[in-house]
């Protein structure tokens, strides 16, 4: 790995030197303002500095070489102390992760003799459970039929089935905080790497942009690679809005202001893994102290069930205030949109289809939602 550190009056253009340098995979390891020149760091005019990484290829060094010197880092006394804070952070971190509660296990071991005494509810219960809605979850669903319905009405199949998707839609809530309202709308969207943020948010921002001539800015928080500033930046040449680029939530405070006569703001995140606390931690000090950003988790649906269930456990530490699920185009079982917002208790904002920029996209419905759990569109 080669590290190297850069300088330049604003954070463009040192990523942009980054990337000249170092190509499009570079990593930005940290980035910092500071003073430089003037006395004593005194008077001297702001800079940012970046020290960025990228891979050697290729990777096998000849064994005689000797390997070079590691880049060296001198403890100071501030890293020492942020470095301390972090660990303290880690530790309050890990005694809250004791006290999550655990994921179910997964099977239904309860009484399902009603289930059997009516063959449409047994159909329904198979059905459910074929398009991946739990065990748990599809019984309850019966149950709440069965208690809709009198007896007559039950032995009839139709009545029987929209009383289930009834039952279904009733329980999906939804939100969409990207629509017009009197005041502005400040939007992050959160999740794991690859979900399809970065494309949503080009889609929400075109729309809002182009189809209702909104005031829209878009913002990215994800500068840990140069390629994802870029796909953002090329997007918002093509729709014709502003980009922001910030690093912290100074920043972000900042291009708030800036941007205040905005309709709609939309920020993008880096991708972070729900095992890596440190950085789910950092995203919530980025986002949190705006307390009027309203935070979207995006969750692909080609994720599988257990998998979703720990990404919306332990994102619940950036506060998100609904889900958006993506790539149903990926899979023909859509169980999860309803186990996921019942399990989270969160509206759902939207719903992706495609790759699509900006026509695979689709606000939430949900009778429409229940309707393709049960395959019957
Ligand atoms: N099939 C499909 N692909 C999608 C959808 N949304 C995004 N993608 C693709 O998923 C990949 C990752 O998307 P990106 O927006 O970069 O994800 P991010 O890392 O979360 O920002 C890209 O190839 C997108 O085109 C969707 O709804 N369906
Ligand atoms: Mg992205």
């Amino acid at each position: 790995m080669r590290i190297k550190r850069y300088e330049s009056s604003d954070l463009q253009s040192a990523i942009e030197k980054v990337k000249a340098e170092l190509g499009e995979n570079a990593i930005i390891l940290n980035t910092k303002r500071r003073k430089k020149g003037g006395l004593w760091g005194l008077f001297g005019r702001e800079i940012v500095e970046i020290t960025a990484a990228v891979a050697d290829t290729p990777k096998i060094r000849p064994r005689p070489l000797p390997s070079p010197p590691p880049a060296t880092i001198q403890a100071q006394p501030q890293m020492l102390s942020a470095l301390q804070n972090e660990l303290h952070e880690i530790k309050s971190m890990v005694s809250d992760l004791k006290n999550e509660p655990k994921i179910p296990p997964e099977g239904y071991q309860g009484n399902e003799d009603y289930l059997i005494s009516n063959p449409h509810l047994s159909v329904f219960n198979k059905l459910l459970i074929s398009n991946d809605v739990t065990r748990d979850n599809a019984v309850a669903l019966i149950k709440k039929v069965i208690n809709l319905l009198p007896k007559e009405e039950l032995d009839d199949y139709e009545q029987a089935k929209a009383a289930l998707l009834h039952a279904l839609a009733a329980e999906l809530r939804i939100t969409n905080p990207t629509k017009v309202e009197n005041k502005q709308q400040v939007v992050a969207l959160v999740g794991p790497t690859g979900v399809g943020k970065t494309t949503t948010i080009a889609k929400l921002a075109a729309r809002s942009a182009l189809l209702e001539n909104r005031g829209v800015t878009l913002i990215t928080a994800d500068t840990y690679r140069i390629a994802a500033v870029d796909q953002l930046r090329r997007y918002a040449e093509i729709i014709d809005v502003p980009l922001e680029v910030v690093l912290g939530t100074e920043d972000l405070q900042k291009a708030l202001k800036r941007h205040k006569d905005k309709n709609l703001i939309l920020i993008d995140t880096a991708g972070r893994s729900q095992r890596n606390i440190v950085q789910l931690a950092e995203l919530r000090n980025i986002l949190n102290p705006a307390i009027q950003i309203k935070t979207i988790l995006v969750l692909s649906l080609t994720t599988k069930y257990r998998d979703l269930l720990d990404i919306t456990s332990k994102f619940r530490r950036v506060n998100y205030d609904a889900l958006l699920f993506t790539k149903l185009d990926e899979t023909t079982s859509y169980g999860s949109i309803y186990n996921i917002a019942k399990a989270t208790g969160k509206p759902i904002t939207h719903i992706t289809t495609g790759q699509n920029v900006p026509d695979d996209i689709e606000t939430a419905e949900p009778a429409k939602i229940a309707k393709m759990i049960l395959r019957e569109i």
